[in-house]
């Protein structure tokens, strides 16, 4: 099994440093990831909960499996321990549907797994050559960021199971207590003058093949709303006959609408009398429903009915990451909407609060133009296909993005409660089928400004 050590490059005090924050940021997310898992039981951990998700055992696996692939062998150039079980955790070669049937690692095995990739990784990283000017692959410690993000994304994923999951109850330690909104809730729009922006990453951040080139888009005005579109709001479609107007709704929405007999969000209840209204369902717990907080679990067919009956429409992807990250003072980009980093009076991420917080809670967290929680809470399905941008190149491999691209896919900005801050930024790009509801997403609505509205 031993493989002979690639020969010691030299290494400076900057690279030292990178290293030790990669591994103590390695370290983090893997303790986030064995913690939202911990009171699982083997059954819990081992079977398909619904066909959309993969059993909570393959994401984990697959985190080793892709840790391996990427740090073991591309980066550290070292022989798998496993070179045998990659095809049962290749995304690609083992859709998700069929991801009940395969001989993927179970419990104490799987946890073996990970923790023997995870050290030879950290050996590989402490060999590596991490300079700026050397192998894209390690310059700056990308895939070592990208490893980094993979497992964070893989986390919300696995909160999605676990939200699926009725089977047995998750009941999460709620740590992170989001703030109560504290004066009145923000106006309903904002104007986004007319104007070039930035879109895509800026070159000092880490970014996915599918952000860059970061090119300028010259925007015509537009209005945005200020918050995610709430719980009341939604509920007043619903009752207002809105899931039975069929001019409400796009041709594929009123089928999917008709064929799956879909009347409301996901995850809404009603109650037992009239006066206990509508119930959510937060993993085991049946809530009534708060009407301050932005609807969530709705599919991108219902965020476009909905917006049709408010008199608007979604945003592009372009127009909401103009509305985001522009500074019409002239500053740079920015990678948050209020700045360059995240904390918990910014925005509702990372995970442990277990749901989104009220419209308005995040005065200190609003962009430059104004708009609240763009980041957190919600993911906000836009009107855009996922598509490339010009001179789009895949790096470091196709299947990331590029088989996407053209496909059903509608784009999902700005993070939800559930995504860690490192892994989005304000041009960070999600995406997922139109029909999906399983995914922690809302949406926000935007319309054309008319000539003169665009210094209001
Ligand atoms: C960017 C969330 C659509 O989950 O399919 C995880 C992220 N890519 N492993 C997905 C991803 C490879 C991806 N999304
Ligand atoms: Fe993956």
């Amino acid at each position: 099994m031993a493989t002979a050590l690639p020969k010691l490059p030299a290494i400076d005090s900057a690279q030292a440093a990178l290293k030790e924050r990669l591994a103590t940021a390695l370290d983090r997310v893997r303790r986030r990831t064995l913690s939202l898992v911990e009171q699982l039981s083997d059954d819990a951990l081992n079977v398909v909960h619904d066909p959309l998700m993969s059993p909570v055992a393959w994401d984990l696996g697959h985190i080793a499996n892709f840790e391996e692939l990427w740090l073991v062998r591309r980066a550290g150039g070292c022989q798998p321990l496993r070179g045998d079980i990659g095809s049962v955790y290749d995304a690609f070669t083992a859709p998700r549907p069929e991801r009940g049937s395969l001989q993927y690692l179970r419990g104490d095995d799987c946890r073996a797994y990970m923790e023997a990739v995870r050290e030879r990784a950290l050996e590989c990283l402490e060999r590596a050559d991490l300079s700026p000017d050397g192998d894209r692959l390690l310059a700056g410690g990308f895939v070592y960021e990208l490893i980094l993000r993979h497992e964070q994304q893989h986390t919300e994923t696995i909160l999605q199971t676990l939200q699926i999951m009725t089977s047995e109850e998750y009941r999460p330690e709620r740590r992170g207590q989001t703030p109560s909104p504290p004066g009145d809730p923000p106006a309903e729009m904002v104007v986004v003058p007319a104007g070039e922006c930035e879109i895509g990453a800026s070159p000092q951040w880490f970014a996915y093949d599918n952000e860059l080139p970061q090119h300028v888009r010259d925007l015509p005005p537009f209005w945005i709303d200020t918050a995610p579109v709430t719980n009341r709001e939604f509920a007043e479609f619903v009752e207002d006959d809105g899931y039975q107007r069929r001019e409400l709704w796009s041709a594929d929405g009123w089928d999917w609408r008709a064929a799956n007999g879909i009347t409301q969000p996901l995850y809404w209840e009603a109650g037992q009398s009239e006066q206990a209204g509508l119930l959510v369902r937060s993993f085991a717990e049946l809530k009534p429903l708060d009407p301050q907080q932005p609807v969530c679990h709705v599919s991108w067919f219902e965020a476009d009915a909905f917006a049709r009956y408010a008199g608007k429409r979604l945003p592009t992807e372009a127009e909401w990451e103009k509305a985001a990250s522009w500074d019409p003072a002239g500053g740079d980009k920015r990678r948050y909407p209020w700045g360059e980093t995240a904390d918990a009076r910014h925005a509702n991420l990372d995970q442990l609060a277990f749901g989104a917080a009220p419209v308005g809670a995040y005065p200190a967290g609003r962009s430059a133009v104004g708009a609240h929680q763009m980041m957190g809470d919600v993911w906000e399905w836009t009107a855009s296909g996922f598509e490339r941008y010009d001179g789009f190149e895949a790096f470091p491999y196709a299947e990331y993005s590029e088989v996407f691209f053209g496909g059903p896919y509608r784009v999902l900005r700005g993070g939800s409660w559930a995504t860690q801050p490192d892994a989005v930024t304000t041009a960070f790009r999600n995406w997922d089928h139109p029909d999906r509801r399983q995914i922690f997403a809302g949406f926000r609505c935007a319309r054309d400004a008319e000539p003169g509205e665009e210094r209001s």
